[in-house]
């Protein structure tokens, strides 16, 4: 990550050489595209995507958290695993990764969480505060290890939508490294509910809605997203063209 980034703004600097000829006055350009202050300018760009949306105050937790899209997957797969209490249930960490893992709840229970009181924004017009608990996605992605071509995390969920295809999600890795990214087990100190995404979701919090993805089953390290459903990166981008980034 860091190094990408570098490489990045190295990259940048290197593009400004060329502008420079163009820029007149050289004290203009001393000020307006000094390396320095281009430098920074693009530090502070690159690390708006890493700033940390906000956290709220326990009195603000909203009383109901509303379900939305699907509220209970229904196959027979989700039902057995709801009738155990979710202990075969399992997380697959697979694609571009060194090691691909199965992790069971209690395992994912046993990792360091984190903590965190969000308000999730729905395109359709709510909103919603709560207190997440989960394991950062960073976590999960350190102890598989990307290869060196991932490029994306595809979230695969149990529900099948309307078509029969399942409901998935992607990010990019600023996202999936984002210290706010994690795999929710748990809402309002409890463990989630089906209609929350039980047994474990997303949660990408400079991110709208659609992009929490729940009822997961799967995590995809993958280089590009042309092969994933109809390419566009997640359920509601193929088929109602949602952006891909839906930043907040
Ligand atoms: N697997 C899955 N994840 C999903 C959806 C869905 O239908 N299936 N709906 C999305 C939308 S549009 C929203 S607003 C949130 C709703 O989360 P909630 O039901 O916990 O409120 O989940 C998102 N993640
Ligand atoms: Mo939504």
């Amino acid at each position: 990550m860091m190094i990408a980034r570098r490489a990045l703004l190295l990259g940048a600097t290197a593009t400004l050489a060329g502008c420079d000829r163009l820029a007149a006055n050289a004290t203009f350009r001393e000020a307006l595209f000094s390396a320095e202050n281009f430098h920074k300018w693009a530090q502070r760009s690159l690390m708006a995507r890493d700033a940390l949306a906000t956290e709220y105050r326990p009195d603000q937790i909203s009383p109901f958290f509303r379900a939305n899209g699907t509220a209970n997957p229904n196959t027979p797969d989700y039902k057995a695993w709801w009738r155990g209490g979710f202990a075969d249930w399992r997380l697959r960490v697979d694609g571009q990764v060194a090691r691909k893992l199965s992790l069971s709840l209690s395992q994912l229970r046993t990792l360091p969480h984190r903590e965190q009181i969000t308000r999730h924004d729905c395109v359709e017009g709510w909103s919603a505060i709560g207190r997440w608990r989960g394991v950062p996605l960073k976590t999960v992605l350190d102890a598989a290890g990307l290869r060196p071509g991932a490029r994306y995390i595809v979230l695969h969920c149990a529900d099948r939508m309307g078509n029969g295809q399942p409901y998935y999600e992607s990010i990019d890795l600023v996202d999936a490294f984002h210290p706010q990214t994690i795999l929710a087990f748990a809402l309002n100190d409890r463990p989630l509910s089906v209609a929350n995404g039980a047994p474990l979701r997303l949660r990408v919090e400079r991110q709208l809605g659609y992009k929490q993805a729940k009822y997961l089953t799967r995590i995809e390290a993958v280089e590009s997203l042309s092969a994933i459903g109809r390419g566009k990166g997640g359920y509601w981008e193929d088929h109602a063209g949602y952006e891909w980034y839906a930043g907040i």
